[in-house]
């Protein structure tokens, strides 16, 4: 049988057949991907060969079929073993917020390094806007002026209020899309806000305060009406880059991709060399502060200490 994981709980798999018959599935043995060191060789997403055993309703999964693509991450730079957050993508919605608990441009922009990495068109969607003030409603209309520069679609919606939802449910349609993001941003509310049969478990507003707990515990592919699906996934609290080369990261900023090559050195970083053609645009307004603030972030990480890729090595 062939059939594509719906739902990823650690040990067991719920895998739906093209008939729509779901079972409930174990992983035959060990499996390995490629060059990573994962905790789950199996994500959501994932399409599967598996036996159906006697009792008619449980599966082994012996197989794992060719991926169009993933996303991994590790649970920080430093951790050893990556963590495939799901597989067979079309895009990615990065759900954040400016309300609480705030989602930090350094986190929107190791998410977006990482799906410019594996080739996933992403998009940033900015929740929770009925509790902006004034003040957090211009820095919103910064972020999509920033974002949307850098070549990257921004949607400001309330799960709460219902803003901007028809916009969001349009680019959803017959994708099939990851919903990522810190715990408590609303990735939950907003699926429940697009299609409210699926009633998923969202956080409590009294429960706010408890740091730490995250409502959605596992990742689970979600059918929409209109055609598509939707991957909810637990809430993350940073975004470690995976598998990387210190050299790539400039390329993985589509804004700075764009003057790179007319840096004088061809191995410019640049950072401080002679002849930068992206530090002239930063310098002309053409890349933005915050952007290259985070490109140079994520260049003094510990993370390449801890790897041979550095610029000195080439
Ligand atoms: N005011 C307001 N509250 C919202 C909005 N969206 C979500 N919330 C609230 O934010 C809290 C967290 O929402 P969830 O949907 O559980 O967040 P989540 O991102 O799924 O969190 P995890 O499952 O832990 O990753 C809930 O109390 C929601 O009611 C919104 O647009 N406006
Ligand atoms: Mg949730
Ligand atoms: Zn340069």
């Amino acid at each position: 049988m062939v059939g594509v994981v719906i739902k990823s709980t650690g040990s067991w798999l719920d895998v739906e057949t093209e008939e729509g018959m779901i079972y409930n599935c174990k992983l035959k043995g060990t499996f390995r991907t490629k060059g990573i060191k994962s905790t789950n060789p199996v994500a959501v997403g994932d399409n599967v060969k598996f036996l159906i055993l006697d009792d008619n309703k449980t599966g082994l999964v012996n197989q794992i079929l060719p991926r169009h693509n993933y996303l991994v991450r590790k649970a920080t730079n430093l951790s050893k073993v990556s963590h495939i957050i799901a597989a067979n993508l079309d895009q990615v919605f990065i759900i954040a917020t400016l309300a609480l608990p705030r989602t930090s441009t350094g986190f929107i922009d190791r998410f977006l390094v990482t799906s410019e990495a594996y080739h996933i068109p992403a998009s940033i969607v900015f929740n929770k806007i009925d509790l902006y003030n004034r003040k957090l409603n211009s820095q919103m209309a910064e972020f999509e002026k920033i974002y949307s520069e850098a070549g990257y679609n921004c949607f400001s919606v309330s799960a709460i209020r219902g803003d901007n939802l028809d916009l969001l449910k349009t680019s959803l349609r017959g994708r099939r899309t990851l919903f990522s993001g810190h715990s408590g941003v609303g990735k939950s509310a907003l699926i429940n806000a697009i299609e409210p049969i699926l009633d998923l478990k969202t956080k409590e507003l009294s429960g706010y305060h408890k740091v730490g707990m995250h409502t959605t515990t596992f990742a689970e592919m979600l059918r929409l009406s209109d055609g598509g699906y939707i991957i909810d996934t637990p809430g993350i609290k940073e975004f470690g880059l995976s598998d990387f080369n210190r050299r790539e990261i400039a390329e993985r900023f589509p804004e700075i991709r764009r003057y790179m090559k007319e840096c004088r050195f061809n191995n410019c970083s640049h950072v401080h060399e002679p002849g930068c053609a992206v530090q002239k645009a930063l310098s002309e307004g053409m890349i933005s502060e915050s952007r290259f603030k985070n490109y140079l972030s994520i260049l003094n990480d510990d993370y390449w200490k801890a790897t041979e890729n550095d610029y000195r090595s080439t």
